[in-house]
Order: C-alpha cells, then structure tokens, then sequence
C-alpha cells in the first residue's frame, strides 16, 4: 500500500502551474520533479535564475515510478537528467548547474575562493541544521519535550544564520543571491506552517528595542528580498494544496524519508 504521502494534489498549481507549462517541451536536461517539494523548489529556483532550459517532468516520489527509480535508486526528487545521465541531491545539482552552465543568468558560487568556502559552510548549516530543526518542532507532539525547546532551538539556528550574513544584504552574501539563499528559501517561504500549525514561529519583533540592527531585522529584510525574488514566487503552488501535506507532518503521520529521519533524530536524507 502507497503510504499516506503518496495521497497529493497530482499538480503544480497558481504562478507554478504557469511555469510547468512553459517548461513542458523535451530538453536535453530533464528535472524530475514533485511541485510540492522544497528539495525540488531549490534546483527549480537555480534552472530559472540562470535561465537554463529544462523540462519539468511531475513524478510522486511516494510511489516511486519505475522512470524515477531507473534514475536514482532512492527514489527522491529532485533528480536530473543530462544528456541521459543521472544526477541527484538537490544542493550537488545546483553546483552542477553552476560548473556546467557558468555563462548563464546568476552566479550561484562566488569566484572568491573564500567567500566560495565560507558560503558552504553555511549551505551545509542549512541542511545539517535548520532543517533538521525545522522538521522537531514541525512534527513536535507533546509528551515529547517541550514545544517551547523545539522552538527556541529552531529560532537560535535562524538566528546564527542570520548573524553569519553581510551587515546590508539583503541577500546573505551581498546584493546579489547566491546558492546559501537558494538552498534556504524554499523553507522560509513556509514558515507559516508554524502558525497554522504549532502556535507561531515566535519569532521576537526586534533583539533591542528601537534596534534597527541585530538578528531579527536582518532575518526580516533577507526574508523580504526572498519572497519577492520571481524564481521564488513562480515555483511556488497555492497554499491550500500544500495544507494536507503538511498537516500530516504537523500531526507527525507523514511516513516520508524525511518523516522518518526526523522522528529517529537523524539528519535530512
Ligand atoms: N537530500 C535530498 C532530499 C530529497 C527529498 O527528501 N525529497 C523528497 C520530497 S520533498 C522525496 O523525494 N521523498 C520521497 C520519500 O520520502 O520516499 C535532496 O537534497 O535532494
């Protein structure tokens, strides 16, 4: 039997709907997609800054297709298709398509060797540790721990990230996006799961009063410039159709990969 994740809206929908049917004609890369997919949203939102072009194949990787499996034997999207060969985990996609398309739209890596490093260090906290920490207290039952902790942990990893970006931004590095953004936007444009579901993010208004400065207002003004970025907006479906996904993970029923490594205190798979 299918698990319950498996049980989606078969389609992008909104100003994503939009964007599938203008990317529905053969390409010699292929991206295997789920549009409900924050993994999938960060190459999605790589192919269109740089203005690649690709065709966006929908798959459910809850029932993991034969054409998916055939590409990557765990069975996840995002996965690529280049030149008939395979390529996954959504954060090596996106420097592949920074290495093999370096003439085109944004730069994901900054040429700075340092700055190339020190960008890293800060994808790699996205995934090794926002993430992780996303997903305790989306899933976070009581009996548990404490909602309180989950959340406040979450909150420091925010904050750290926060902390670590250029004073003026808006973007993390600069004025210019780059890969650290791309890889963290896809969960910050749903926070809003944790109003809807587990009583508000909680996020302090300002860390002094009367601040402009600090971590908050940073976080908010990084926060602003990514949600009004168009490869964020037009890879995004309606809110209503990712409702029932989340809920199960907010009732922490969602039998995904993801689901499960939360629940076993693993990292993301
Ligand atoms: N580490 C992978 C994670 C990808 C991932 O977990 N994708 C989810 C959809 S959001 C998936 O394919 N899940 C299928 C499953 O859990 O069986 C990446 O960065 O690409």
């Amino acid at each position: 039997m299918p698990p319950p994740d498996a049980d989606l809206h078969p389609e992008a929908t909104g100003l994503a709907r939009k964007l599938v049917n203008e990317h529905s004609e053969p390409q010699p890369l292929k991206l295997y997609a789920g549009w409900f997919c924050p993994f999938v949203q960060r190459v999605w939102a790589a192919l269109e800054e740089k203005g690649i072009p690709y065709q966006y194949i929908e798959v459910n990787p809850y029932h993991k297709p034969r054409s998916l499996l055939d590409l990557n034997p765990r069975g996840l999207v995002p996965t690529l298709q280049y030149d008939n060969k395979p390529l996954y985990e959504s954060t090596v996609v996106c420097e592949f398509l920074e290495d093999a398309y370096p003439n085109h739209g944004l730069r994901l890596l900054p040429e700075d060797p340092y700055v190339r490093a020190r960008m890293r260090i800060w994808t790699d906290f996205v995934t090794t540790r926002i993430l992780p920490s996303f997903h305790r207290f989306l899933q976070f039952q009581p009996g548990n721990s404490s909602i309180d902790t989950v959340r406040s942990e979450f909150l420091d990893t925010l904050k750290q990230f926060a902390d670590a970006m250029d004073e003026q931004g808006p973007y993390f590095l600069g004025t210019e996006p780059s890969l650290v953004d791309i890889v963290l936007a896809p969960w910050a444009v749903r926070l809003w799961v944790f109003d809807h579901y587990k009583g508000g993010l909680g996020m302090p208004e300002e860390d002094r009063a009367g601040s402009a400065k600090g971590s908050w207002p940073r976080w908010r003004k990084w926060l602003a410039a990514i949600e009004s970025r168009r490869s964020i907006k037009e890879t995004t479906s309606e809110m209503e159709h990712y409702l029932p996904i989340y809920q199960r993970y907010a009732d922490d029923t969602a039998q995904s990969e993801l689901a499960k490594a939360t629940r076993a205190g693993k990292g993301v798979p």
